[in-house]
């Protein structure tokens, strides 16, 4: 194990000259089992299990609706076309990303505070919780590329300092996510090894890695070896679906060639006991949009 300068242990080595795989030494949920909360005891045993938990209805249509008309609007208004929050499909130049979507938009702001949400990143992690990533994922159709496989929490890790896996991601869909356009693709049970990738990772590799991740993609023998032992889950839904994954889940998500947008409002919450410290392997920080500085809990 190696220390940062910041004297924290590096529980997880990535981006050496090697991949090397590390068994997980966090619990998925923190919470202990009598914490009260909206998610049920089998639910947890269940996401501790797979890596992930997908609710039919986490939001109402008539709540979809607000959440679409707040999309439509921040993804025609030019000054956030202009915003380096702003992330634009490499062929299209369409809108693929708006990051820290609870900070400009108060619409978004009460959906992060909203009990049925944080309620439910806070009974998982066992503390309090504060953002570590907000984005809007438009995915417009005809065309826009997806993400290739990777472990959120490989780059959170290496990149923005969080040291230890104790943070939850909620994909909560705004238009219908079918079999066809581009959805969350998870190998379940991926989360309990964290995978290391070779490669070091370049200067401002956010610049790049929003629109084409390439520092922390694991390689064909890893990816096949996981596949073949955990398989892997197509996530559909209709709007207003929402899926819970673990930071540590190998996921990913196809190109959508159809004509029906898959648009998601993307939320991180990250435990007030795991704030990020410096990164563990990247030279510099990432922007403070994409990997949060401000630990203040969600009240
Ligand atoms: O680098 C990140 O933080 C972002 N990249 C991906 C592909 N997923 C997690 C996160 O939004
Ligand atoms: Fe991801």
């Amino acid at each position: 194990m190696t220390t940062t300068t910041t004297n924290v242990t590096d529980l997880y080595p990535t981006r050496g000259a090697t991949e090397v795989a590390t068994p997980r030494q966090d619990p998925v949920v923190w919470g202990s089992p009598d914490t009260p909360g909206p998610v049920s005891q089998g639910d947890l045993q269940a996401l501790d299990r797979d890596g992930f938990l997908a609710i039919d209805q986490l939001i109402g249509p008539d709540e979809v609706e607000v959440y679409q008309r707040e999309l439509e609007r921040l993804t025609t208004d030019p000054a956030i076309r202009e915003d380096e929050r702003s992330i634009v499909e490499p062929q299209s130049k369409e809108i693929r990303s708006v990051f820290e979507v609870h900070r400009i938009s108060e619409v978004f702001a009460k959906l992060v505070r909203d009990e049925r949400v944080v309620g439910r990143a806070r009974q998982i992690l066992g503390s309090d919780v504060y953002v570590h990533q907000s984005r809007i994922n438009v995915k417009p159709g005809f065309g826009a590329s997806g993400f290739y496989w990777h472990s959120d929490f490989e780059t959170w890790h290496a990149e923005d300092g969080l040291s230890n896996m104790r943070t939850i991601s909620v994909s909560i869909a705004l238009t219908e996510n079918y079999d066809t356009n581009g959805g969350l693709m998870i190998m379940p049970g991926s989360h309990k090894t964290f995978l290391g990738c070779a490669g070091a990772t370049p200067k401002d590799n956010y610049k790049k890695s929003l629109q084409m991740q390439d520092a922390g993609i694991p390689s064909d023998e890893a990816l096949t070896k996981m596949a073949s032992e955990y398989g892997v889950k197509l996530f559909t839904g209709k709007a207003g679906s929402a899926t819970w994954f673990d930071c540590n889940c190998m996921h990913g998500s196809g190109d959508n060639i159809t004509p029906f947008p898959r648009s998601n409002v993307f939320i991180v919450f990250n435990s007030v006991e795991n704030t990020a410290v410096e990164p563990f392997s990247a030279p510099i920080r990432r922007p403070d949009f994409i990997g949060a500085r401000d630990f203040t809990p969600v009240r």
